[in-house]
């Protein structure tokens, strides 16, 4: 099996980045359970496919309870789970000198914590299965900081420790782990950042330099379709205009 028929659980499904790997996998014949906080969007996607393929439920990855009921709504209905992909994010940047600390929480909460929630949902069934995968979407800024980008980055380099982490401590039970690291990808991430020069800095680079998210998506798929001894563990890939 290599992406046919697999069960694979999203969040962050409802835009971007997670909602062109959902529409990529359920092409490729996936069974996908898609979260997010805005439900009409995933309806939307739900309903391009087959009634039944493509299921979704509203999800905050802060509230951990949502993320074990999202996973449970996986087993459930299609009674496993192969791959968990913990893509949802926020990126709202500035210098530390902003004392903007309710983002830098908002971040720590999303980008660290839900991660770990899902981790924490999809660990116990993938052991009881001795097999899954776990993908996170990382970044360039998992490995590079820039001034103002001190916890996001900060956010992103804690993803490399957990998911190499996760990776040692589960090579027994057969459990992938991959990091997908983009660089700019043509999203609705700027949306987040609040100080108005560096959100229109930022909006014009991912809209005229950006990756389209579909790009990204494709890396997923590709790390998704290898034989189950392949495990490839991290994906970085940037504009090719892009230098840091
Ligand atoms: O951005 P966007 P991307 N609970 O804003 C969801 C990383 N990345 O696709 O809840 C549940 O279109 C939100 O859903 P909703 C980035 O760090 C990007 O670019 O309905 N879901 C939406 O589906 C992030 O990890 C770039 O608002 C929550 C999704 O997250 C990932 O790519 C570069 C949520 C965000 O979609 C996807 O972001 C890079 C919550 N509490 C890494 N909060 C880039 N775009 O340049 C948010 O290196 N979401």
């Amino acid at each position: 099996m290599t992406i046919k028929d697999k069960v694979i659980v999203i969040t962050g499904a409802s835009s971007g980045i997670g909602q062109a790997t959902a529409e990529v996998l359920a092409k490729d014949g996936a069974k996908l359970v898609l979260g997010a906080r805005r439900e009409d969007r995933l309806k939307a996607i739900a309903t391009k496919f087959p009634a039944g393929q493509v299921l979704y439920q509203k999800t905050d990855v802060t509230d951990r309870q949502s993320v074990a009921s999202l996973v449970e709504l996986a087993k459930n209905q299609f009674g496993r789970v192969d791959v968990l992909y913990n893509n949802a994010g926020l990126m709202p940047i500035s210098e530390l000198s902003e004392l903007k600390v309710d983002e830098w929480e908002r971040m720590i909460d999303v980008n660290i914590k839900g991660v770990l929630y899902g981790i924490a949902a999809v660990l116990p069934i993938m052991i009881a299965q001795n097999q899954g995968h776990v993908i996170t979407t990382d970044s360039v800024a998992g490995h590079i900081v820039h001034p103002g980008t001190a916890v996001y980055a900060g956010t992103k380099y804690a993803i490399q420790a957990i998911m190499d982490g996760l990776r040692q401590e589960q090579v027994a039970h057969h459990i992938r782990t991959t990091m997908i690291s983009p660089g700019a990808v043509n999203t609705e991430l700027f949306s987040t950042i609040t100080n108005p020069q560096t959100r229109a800095r930022i909006e014009k680079d991912e809209k005229e330099n950006g990756l389209a998210a579909a790009d990204v998506a494709n890396a997923v798929a590709y790390a998704i379709d290898q034989p189950d001894n392949v495990a490839i563990n991290e994906v970085l890939l940037r504009p090719r205009s892009q230098k840091l």
